[in-house]
């Protein structure tokens, strides 16, 4: 994956465009990733339809700056983690 399809996902998940992904903006798309490639979500070890929990463990993971939000630079690093997306572009 090379820096314009991050990105493009990263875009995806970020849907008031303000730069950053909440916790809330990343369920959404989890869910909605689910339904065309539930693969995903197993890569990320998330189940399908996630859930708050989940979404918050997962932020926390890659929150570097620990301001409980995904910038892109944290999103690179947890896409360079999640295997199965090569399956997606
Ligand atoms: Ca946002
Ligand atoms: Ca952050």
């Amino acid at each position: 994956m090379n820096a314009e399809e991050l990105r493009r996902m990263f875009q995806i998940f970020d849907k008031n465009d303000d730069g950053h992904i909440t916790m809330n903006e990343l369920n959404d798309s989890l869910e909605n990733m689910g339904i065309f490639i539930p693969d995903l979500l197993g890569s990320l070890g998330l189940k399908q339809g996630g859930n708050v929990e989940d979404c918050r463990k997962m932020i926390n993971n890659v929150d570097v700056d620990g301001d409980g939000r995904i910038d892109f630079m944290e999103f690179k690093k947890m896409m360079m983690r999640g295997v199965g997306f090569a399956s997606f572009t």
